[in-house]
Parts: C-alpha cells; structure tokens; sequence
C-alpha cells in the first residue's frame, strides 16, 4: 500500500494521543508497540475484508491447516514488510527520534509451539497467503506458551510465560462465531420418523470454543489470510451460576497450556481435550461458513481442503463424520467418501514414542460418539481389507487395536494423501513405520520436503545479506528465491566474497553483544561461530557436541601451543519438563560451559555459550551470525529438520550427517561445501537387523574417546556428579541407543577440517555462497506450491523459473 512519511507519523501520533490520552513523551516501548500494531492494523482492515470478500465471490477453494502449534515470531516487522511499509514507519519513527528496533523488540514472541513443527505451521501460512492460497490456519490460543527458559546454577528451570499479559493486539476476538464442543456424557442412537438415527446426549459437559482471528498478510500481493485460534471458556447457558468449580477450572485447563504435563493419565487426558476442542470447533465453523454459500454437501470435497499437521489434529476425520452424518443426514458411504476427499495428512516424526495413540477407557469416556464412529470407521477397515490383505496386516493397521486408539493409522486411513517431510523421511515412513499400510494405500504416499521463510529468515533476519545481494542481482530473489542461485556467477570474485565475511562480521559482532550483556562472556568474533539450535533430545545429539568441545578443551590444556582459529560453540535448547535424561544434558553443557569459560590457560580461544530461552527471535539473532550448522542427529531419526535450511541460506555451512533434509541440502550446495559425516541410515538399520552395536568397543578402541568420556565421571568437569555418570552410564553400560560412539571419529576429523579450513576466508567463502545460492530450492513458498498442486488442488500464484 501507499503511504507517505508525514501521513504516516500524523497517522501514529493520532493513534497515540486516541490510544492512551496523552503524548508520546509519556509512552514506553511496549506502548508504542501496542499503537503501531493498532495502526497496521487499520492499515490491512480493508485488505483482510476484501480478501475474504474475494475468496466468496469467487467461491474459492479453502484450505484450513490445522496443527495444535503454530510459532509465528514476532509480527511487527513481518507485516510491515509484506504491506511494503517497512522503510517509511522506519523512516517515520526516525523522525520522531524513535527507534524502530527497540519499539519491535517490545513485542512478546508468541510461544504456541516447541519447535520445527510449529514453525513450519507459521512458515506456511506466510507462504499461503503470500501466494494468493485461501489458506486458513486452525490451532489453540494457549495462554501461556511453551514455559520460559532460566537457567539456575546450570539447570533449567520452566517459568510461565504470561505472553498474553498485555493483551494481543493481532488478535480479534469473535465470539459471535463461538461454538459448543461437547465432552463425556452419555451417547445413544434414537430411531427417528423418517428411520433415520439420530444421537440423543445426556450430561456432557459442554465448553465454549470462541475464535481470536489473527490476519496472516501476504507479500506485496493484496491477500490477507486468517489464523484462527481457539480459546476455551463457560458456555454462556443460564444456570452458569451452577458450574462448580472444579467444572470451571477444567474448562479453563483446555487452553491453558502447551503440552500439559502428559507423563501421568490426567495430563493424557487434558491432552486429548485439547485436541478434539480444536479438532471440533475448527470442523464446526469450516461447515458453518460452507454452508452459507452452498446447498448440502455434495460439492464439499471440491470447495474445501483440511490438512492434519502430525497426528495432534486427526479427530477432524471423526467429526466431520459426525457433522455429515448426525447434523446434515449424509449416509455413511457419502460422508466416507466425502471425508477422505477432503482430508491430508502429514508425518513429522518416526519416533515410536511421538506417534500418539490413546487408551481406549479414557477416549470412549471423554468423548462417546466419537469413539462410536471411530468403531465404525475400525469395523469396516476390517471387513474391507481382511479378504484382500490378511489378518494379521489389518490387525496390526486398524484404528483400534491393543486397547488403544492409534492416531496415525486413523489419520492414514481417513485421508487421501499422507507426506513425509524429506526424501528420506518418505522412505522410512513406506519401508518401516508405516510399511503395512503402504501397502495398503500406496497411491496415497508422497513426499513433501520442508521449506523456510525466505522473507523472514534472510530479508528480515539479515538485512546486510540482503542488502549484499541486492547489489549484485536482481531483487526479485526477495519473491522468488531459486533467484539467488545466479549468485553463484560470483564464487571467484574476490571482493564480493570479502563483503561476505564483513556481512557476517556485522550479525556476529550483533549476537556477540546479547551474549555479553545476558551472558557476561565476551567472545571474538574472528572465532569460528559454531551453532546447534533446536529442541533438546537425545536423538538430536548435542551430547556429540559436547564430546568435541571436551576433546578442544583437553587438547587446549596439553597443547597449549596449537595454532588454530578460536571456537565459539553456541547452544539454545529446551528440554520437555519431564525429560530427565535432557536436562542432565543442559546441566553438562552449562556446566562445561562454567570450566571452560573461566579457565585462564584457555583464555578467549574456545568458549561455550548456550543462550537461555531458545525461540523464534532469538533464532533470528543467531542464525545471521552462524559459521557452522550443527545437524547432528543420529541417520534415521530427524524427519527433516529446518534450522538446516535457515543456517544454509544465511551461510552457515551444515556439519550433518545423512539424515533428514541434510541430504538435500548437501546435494544442492555440492558435498565439498558441505562437512557431513557419520552412519548412514542404512548402517544404523544394519547394525538393528545384527543387534551387533557394542559402544565399549569404541572406547576401548580410542584412547582420546576414552579420555573425554572419563573426563564426564573423574571430576575433570565440576558439578555434575549425578548427571556426569548418568550420561557416562547411557553410553557404556545402556549401550549408546544413538550410536554417538559410532560417529565421534568422523566428526571430529570434521571438526579438525573445520579448524583448518576456516583460516583461508576466501575458501571459507565460498562454500557460504555456495549454501547461500543453493538455498533457494527450500524456500516454504515453494514446498506450499507442491502442497497446493498435488494435495490441495488449489490455485497458486508462484512464479516458475
Ligand atoms: C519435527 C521434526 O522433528 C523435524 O525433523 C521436522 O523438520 C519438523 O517437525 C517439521 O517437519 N517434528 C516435530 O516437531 N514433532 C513434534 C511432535 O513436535
């Protein structure tokens, strides 16, 4: 949109004065926020309005993606950027001798997810809108998000995160959209005149789901979508006065929290809670809004898209079955087919223990007539399938089986595409985890690699890249990023390569700053900066990491005379609250960290820094600043990953085994820019098949591996006593289930590289640009393009080279 500078400083300064009754002398950061983010508002108002009116005129197909996280980041500066404003409110505020960046830095990051699978939610949503998609988001708005991480004496220690304290001013409350979302209870099927049976219910207890609407702004293009998220509150029946309060707090419970506490049955069930409310409410209001344009149901699978992000959301195929059947009197056969017509499902994990599955007594209990339909949907996968595949298959595939309701197979079986997340991925998921109902539904089965945000993770994450590159090519890669591989026509210039390095001089002497002024650790910034960002998990080995850092550290202390380029190794991780084993890892690191940042014979040469309260903004920090891509996982276990894909088009070069999206990118940056290393998967399902992994015979083997892991029980690293041994016991007494011994020599051998390599700046580089150019391919934009084209079948308005 237009605006000119004068306008749009009248147009704060208004806002201001309306907003709070007084001027802008008197305002804080967070107020200024709070009236800029009223303004850009009003600013998209007519654009949202419009797109909506558009989508119904047009009766475009809508797509609606649910996932139970979503991890937007901060906003300010993305919408600014997408409505094209962002350099006149910058220039504006300058004006009025303000700061953009500290106003900005005064919103609160929405924590509604944990990691990469709400992150790509919000990914997503940018791309859908930014092409033109009918894209709607559908998830939970938790009061609190993901806890906040302290540290306190090197453990982690979970606070509440009060993201809402403030209000949200992205949000719009409509709660004359609200609807019931009925739990427990009795259920029974009454015959009615016409023979049909309709359920008659008795003492549920209801909840009222009520929509905050969120605008998703599309690039340049006109387009804003919606996220809607869901909040739990009273139903607004007269006899509220009755609800005891044990009845209120279980209503409040519902969103709560992310991920309640489910190590024990009552968190389980507050889980399952929350996924049918969103599950039901999002399904009702999708045939609510479907309905004001269209007679019955017939033309539902060609007006309307649900995709299910991993297996949190699949009672959406249940309920729409029950929306079909009990409320618009489709018979079972039609709404079958018009249900798995609709639905899509995507795969995030092979994880045994992610793929969600609920005891039978507590999903009858909770929610009756859900479970009939699941019986029902159980009963005919039987009779159907038995003759043609056996037994012993459909046992081992039906919906219900072993006393429990098996989430995945329901989505499999409820949908007509299932994707993984990487090539690799895809593979895992037809050859093992969900091998027999490859066979049964083999057409079903596609792969959909993960993309990144472009726009916010180099446009707005690293403005002095993208200002780079706006100098040497064409600014289009900013819409179309598989642009920047014409970047590559400069691998030999020597000038444009040493701008590189003044680029990453610039984003690390940023991140270089927080880390002293939260940290009090000064590192340099000629120090290889060497980052592992991601959840904390025992798969994703951080504890490999920490293995190397011992290994600079011993090897510093004897070798006091070794030339080498000094080493910064940057951590940020949460662990689950539960997950014991992941917080002895937090507590090794920080400790580590206390050792070796303070030992004088180590000096500024290695540090360990591992910054509190990983999330969206502090990624954007960090990964403009970043030398190195820790991609670590053990082969197999990482379904995609997309820090990967972050750190590659910011210039990090990827330190990664073969696993996941890792494969890719090596692929597309060519494998001398690139350091992998490790097993492959196929070797770790080879040394499953043999059972013939033993980790003492690396140790044995290795004197230097034996010196680092005894440095973890002999008191080389103060206080970690219990948590020394326990790591120590998980890699030699409970045999390394992630094969860390396994791959410890090749990667060292690509540390050392790395050490090497490192001190010829121009060869250095060059690999960042080749990651850089080749970063494009994994751009969301295009990922959400083969979504819409292969799954949706939807429209879409990228550009194709
Ligand atoms: C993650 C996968 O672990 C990661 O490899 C992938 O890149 C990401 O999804 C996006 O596809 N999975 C999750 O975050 N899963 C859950 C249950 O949180």
């Amino acid at each position: 949109m237009k605006l000119t500078t004068a306008q749009f400083k009248t147009d704060f300064l208004n806002e201001i004065k309306t907003l709070y009754a007084t001027d802008l002398n008197d305002t804080s950061a967070l107020g200024q926020f709070i009236a800029l983010g009223h303004l850009v508002r009003r600013y998209d108002g007519s654009q949202w309005t419009k797109t909506s009116e558009k989508y119904r005129k047009k009766d475009r197909k809508q797509v609606y993606y649910f996932s139970i996280e979503f991890l937007p980041g901060r906003l300010l500066k993305s919408n600014l950027l997408n409505l094209g404003l962002l350099d006149t409110v910058r220039a504006g505020l300058k004006e009025l001798e303000l700061d953009f960046e500290t106003i900005s830095a005064a919103e609160p990051d929405p924590g509604l997810g944990n990691g990469g699978l709400g992150r790509l939610a919000a990914c997503y949503m940018d791309s859908m809108a930014s092409l033109g998609i009918a894209g709607n988001g559908n998830g939970i708005r938790y009061r609190y998000g993901l806890f906040k991480q302290v540290f306190m004496d090197g453990y982690q220690v979970e606070l509440p995160d009060d993201w809402l304290r403030n209000g949200n001013v992205w949000e719009i409350r409509r709660e004359n959209k609200a609807c019931l979302v009925r739990f427990g209870g009795n259920v029974w099927m009454q015959p009615q005149a016409d023979g049909q049976l309709q359920p008659v219910y008795e003492q549920t207890d209801d909840v009222l789901a009520v929509p905050y609407d969120v605008g998703m702004i599309g690039y340049r293009n006109d387009v804003t979508n919606t996220l809607r998220l869901w909040s739990a509150e009273l139903p607004p029946s007269a006899d509220n006065a009755y609800y005891s309060q044990e009845q209120r707090d279980r209503i409040d419970d519902i969103t709560k929290v992310l991920y309640p506490d489910d190590s024990n049955s009552e968190g389980q069930a507050l889980r399952l809670r929350q996924e049918y409310f969103f599950s039901s409410a999002g399904v009702q209001s999708i045939i609510r809004h479907y309905g004001l344009r269209h007679q019955g149901m017939r033309e539902l699978g060609k007006k309307i898209a649900i995709h299910i992000n991993d297996t949190h959301p699949t009672l959406v195929i249940p309920e729409l079955m029950r929306l079909l059947m009990d409320d618009h009197h489709c018979s079972w056969d039609v709404a079958w087919a018009l249900t798995t017509q609709v639905m899509s499902y995507t795969n995030h994990t092979i994880l045994q223990e992610a793929l969600e599955t609920w005891p039978i007594d507590m999903f009858k209990g909770l929610l009756p007539r859900i479970y009939q339909i699941v019986v029902e949907i159980d009963r005919r996968y039987r009779a159907a399938k038995t003759p043609i595949f056996g037994e012993d298959l459909v046992n081992r595939t039906a919906p219900l089986g072993n006393g429990q309701v098996r989430m995945a197979y329901l989505a499999v079986i409820g949908s007509h595409s299932v994707n993984g997340v990487a090539p690799l991925h895809t593979e895992l998921l037809k050859n093992d985890v969900l091998r027999d109902l490859y066979q049964v539904y083999p057409e079903r089965f596609n792969n959909k690699t993960n993309g990144i945000a472009t726009r916010r993770w180099v446009q707005l994450a690293n403005e002095p890249l993208s200002q780079l590159i706006d100098s040497k090519i064409s600014p289009e890669w900013r819409q179309q990023p598989s642009q920047l591989k014409t970047l590559m026509a400069y691998q030999k210039d020597a000038k444009f390569l040493k701008q590189l390095t003044t680029v990453k001089q610039t984003n690390k002497q940023a991140l270089a700053a927080y880390i002293k002024q939260n940290l009090g650790i000064e590192v340099r910034t000629d120090a290889i900066f060497d980052v592992q960002i991601k959840r904390l998990h025992a798969y994703k080995r951080q504890l490999l990491h920490v293995l190397e850092i011992i290994r600079e550290y011993l090897d510093l202390k004897a070798h006091p005379a070794t030339k080498a380029p000094a080493h910064v190794h940057i951590f940020g991780a949460k662990a689950a609250p539960s997950y014991h084993y992941a917080k002895a890892i937090i507590k090794l690191i920080n400790a580590l960290a206390d050792l070796v940042n303070h030992d004088p014979d180590i000096g500024d040469r290695l540090k360990v820094v591992f910054i509190p309260n990983y999330g969206v903004s502090l990624g954007e920090l960090i990964i403009p600043a970043a030398d190195i891509s820790e991609q670590i996982s053990t082969a197999s276990k990482e379904a995609s990953g997309t820090s990967n894909m972050k750190l590659m088009a910011n210039g990090a070069v990827s330190l990664a085994t073969l696993d996941g999206a890792n494969i890719d990118i090596i692929q597309a940056a060519g494998e001398a820019n690139e350091y992998p290393f490790g097993l492959t998967a196929k070797a770790v399902y080879g040394y499953y098949e043999r059972g013939d992994y033993r980790s003492v015979d690396f140790y044995q083997a290795d004197p230097e591996l034996k010196r680092v892991l005894d440095a973890l029980v002999d008191g080389t690293i103060p206080g970690i006593t219990t948590e020394g041994r326990e790591i120590y016991d998980s890699l030699l007494r409970y045999n390394d289930e992630f094969f860390v011994l396994a791959d410890y020599e090749s990667y060292v051998q690509q540390q050392r590289q790395i050490s090497q390599d490192f001190q010829d700046q121009t060869k250095w580089q060059q690999k960042a640009l080749a990651n850089i150019a080749a970063a494009g391919i994994f751009s969301a934009d295009l990922a959400v393009a083969r979504y819409a084209d292969d799954i949706w079948q939807v429209p879409h308005t990228l550009l194709q080279d």
